[in-house]
């Protein structure tokens, strides 16, 4: 009976969970926002981008590995992204929920997270999918690579590279949470404080649900 009791409240609990995906191409503000949405909705932000570049920071092996990738701009392999997700899930028993960003970037990555929600009986609300023109994310990437010292982005061939990587391995996964009519779109260009309006208005629809 105990034991029927402490299963039920664990389900209850976790499917009160808030879990996002802010999605779009790089450049698209997903860091950005991130950080004013985390601390809106009090979740937990897992970016792979982020993960990885600590990685590269402690120049561990995988770091190492996946720097090479970074600076030509392509995807890290699959098994690299969702082992360092499952960590963090497994890192952040107590989050009331996550907001994934820069992850899931390929379909296998979507199913995999899936399979990891579920486990924890959970699963994705939905998926913010922000709109930015190519023109704007390259030149607000070439921008920060003025300043943030990252090498991917002070190169246009890498830049358009991701953005190539995006249209051909990353804007499906969209169409994997379509199915589920879990994707909404925001427009991600203009002044960072509207745009935080439009992701909190779809967010506070969840919430309301
Ligand atoms: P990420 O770290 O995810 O980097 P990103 O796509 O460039 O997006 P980011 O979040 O940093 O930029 P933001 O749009 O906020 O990935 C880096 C690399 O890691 C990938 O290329 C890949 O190699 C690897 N990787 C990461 N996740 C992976 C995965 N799941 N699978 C495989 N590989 C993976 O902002 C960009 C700039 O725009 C900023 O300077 C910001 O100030 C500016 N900006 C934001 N909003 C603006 C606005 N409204 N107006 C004007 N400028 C704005």
């Amino acid at each position: 009976m105990i034991l029927y009791y402490i299963c039920f409240f664990t389900k209850r609990q976790a499917s009160t969970m808030l879990n996002l995906i802010l999605f779009g191409p790089p450049g698209s503000g997903k860091g950005t926002q991130s950080e004013k949405l985390i601390r809106k909705y009090g979740l937990k932000h897992l970016s792979t981008g982020d993960l990885l570049r600590s990685e590269i920071a402690s120049q561990t092996v995988l770091g190492l590995e996946a720097k090479k990738l970074m600076d030509r701009g392509q995807l890290v392999p699959d098994e690299v992204v969702i082992g360092m997700i499952s960590s963090a899930l497994e890192s952040n028993p107590q989050a009331k929920g996550f907001l994934f960003d820069g992850f899931p970037r390929t379909s296998a990555q979507a199913e995999a997270l899936d399979r990891l929600l579920e486990l924890k009986n959970t699963g994705i609300n939905k998926m913010i999918a922000m709109q930015v023109s190519e023109e704007e994310l390259v030149s607000r990437l070439l921008k920060r690579g003025m300043t943030s010292g990252r090498s991917d982005d002070n190169n246009e061939g890498v830049i358009r590279a991701r953005i190539a990587e995006y249209h051909n391995k990353t804007a499906a996964v969209a169409d994997y949470y379509q199915k589920f009519g879990k994707v909404v779109s925001v427009k991600g260009e203009g002044n960072v404080d509207e745009i935080f309006e439009g992701l909190c208005k779809e967010i506070d629809e969840v919430l309301v649900a």
